[in-house]
């Protein structure tokens, strides 16, 4: 047993079930491991290093800010944090950004917007706020995010639960007309359903929410923890509809693959609830993260890489289904952000993970069925083309086996 992996095992907790790769190096969409192999990183931790591992830009941004002042709370102003606010409200189009760490934290912010919205600005009698989530959702770990969860894995164990959350199902409006009540404060959902296998809601859904939340005066928040930052194509998917939400959630990305960044964004109306000492975080908006954020976006928009999604994501889909390999039941996405459905009749997706591996090409399952590609935004069509021919090979290679275990070959 690989020392490296006994320790995690014997002093960490068993919450996670990696693949058998010890990571010792990363640099743009490449990671390697501690016997020198190198891999081509298809998962992006998520979609948190779309500038790829180690960004020299974003390195010198941290380590320069590192050196100079890091961490004061927000009991004092700063020179940098002002200038990560205003940039991401201009490039965003919403008014007011609250800075947090991690996405379940910038999660729970809007929950507290949302409710405390509801009771000053809507009139929602107290304590009676409903937010509408959608089955499939993931929003996050915290004991209130997880109990708005359909995944019983993600409840089991963790109850009980706040009240006043109602789930409805994902793309379907007529769902969402029928669940609004005079109570309702807010409607939060993903643009693409990430964790839940990518999925992808019928076009103009987005739209349809919105105006349908304009109409009862109920807040659209969307997620965008993993498909915004350019993932999709557009700086946050909800442009795919044209629509500009009341609230947007954002981080992986933001934290430029090198710490944790991330906001609540909304319009001036709602951000106005917070007064004083009503929420906060010791490290929400510290200097380093002010400083990546800043440059991240900075990074995003000067190397093109909102459009690089859009073009290679196209390019991506369309050599997948050119494969046309009878283990994949679905390929699904939008921009950089792809999940290739494996039929679980005929082919384990982890088992399939494994061999990408030893082709040199590091990604994961998501449910069980669904191979996840979502490599860096900086990676190019030529290195892209080497990822999707190790896929054909372990899809042939599967195929393969799969006949000749029939008795068929
Ligand atoms: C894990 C995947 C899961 C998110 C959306 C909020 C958060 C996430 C849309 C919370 C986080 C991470 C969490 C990580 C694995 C990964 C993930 F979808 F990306 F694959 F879990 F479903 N909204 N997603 O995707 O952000 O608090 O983690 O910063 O928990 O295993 P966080």
């Amino acid at each position: 047993m690989n020392k490296t992996i006994e320790s995690e095992r014997l002093y960490g907790a068993n919450n996670y079930h990696p693949l058998p790769v010890v990571l010792v190096r990363g640099e743009g969409i490449y990671v390697w491991d501690d016997a020198g192999n190198r891999y081509t990183d298809m998962m992006s931790a998520y979609s948190a290093v779309s500038h790829g591992h180690c960004h020299p830009r974003l390195v010198k941004a941290l380590t320069d800010q590192a050196h100079t002042l890091a961490i004061v709370s927000r009991a004092f102003y700063t020179d940098k944090l002002g200038l990560f606010l205003k940039k991401i409200c201009e490039v965003t189009g919403l008014s007011k950004a609250l800075p947090m760490n991690t996405g379940a934290e910038a999660v729970e912010t809007a929950l507290k917007a949302a409710r405390k919205w509801a009771y000053t600005v809507k009139k929602v009698p107290s304590d009676q706020a409903e937010i509408i989530i959608c089955r499939g959702n993931f929003h996050g770990r915290t004991i209130a995010i997880v109990g708005m969860s359909s995944e019983p894995q993600y409840r089991s164990g963790f109850g009980p639960f706040p009240p006043g959350f109602k789930q409805i199902p994902y793309g379907d409006i007529k769902a969402l007309a029928e669940a609004i009540t005079p109570n309702t404060a807010a409607f939060l959902v993903e643009p693409i359903q990430g964790e839940n296998g990518i999925i992808v809601p019928p076009a103009g859904y987005l739209k349809a929410c919105a105006e349908l939340c304009q109409k009862n005066n109920v807040l659209l928040i969307t997620d965008e923890i993993q498909t915004g930052m350019g993932r999709t194509g557009k700086f946050l998917a909800s442009e795919h509809d044209g629509i500009t939400p009341d609230c947007v959630v954002l981080g992986k990305a933001l934290g430029g693959g090198l710490l944790p960044v991330s906001l609540f964004l909304s319009k001036k109306e709602v951000m106005d609830v917070f007064t004083p000492g009503d929420h906060g975080s010791t490290f929400g908006g510290n200097q380093l993260a002010a400083v990546v954020g800043l440059t991240a976006i900075d990074v995003l928009l000067e190397e093109n890489l909102i459009e690089q999604a859009a073009k290679l994501g196209d390019y991506l889909m369309k050599r997948l289904r050119e494969l046309k390999s009878p283990l994949i039941t679905e390929i699904r996405g939008k921009g950089l952000l792809v999940g290739l459905e494996i039929n679980p009749s005929y082919y384990s997706a982890r088992e399939l993970c494994l061999k990408l591996m030893k082709q040199g090409v590091l990604t994961k399952e998501t449910h069980g069925t669904v191979i996840r590609l979502a490599p860096p935004l900086i990676i190019t069509q030529e290195q892209l083309d080497v990822v999707i021919d190790a896929i054909s090979h372990v899809l042939t290679e599967a195929e393969q086996e799969k006949k000749s275990a029939l008795g068929e070959a």
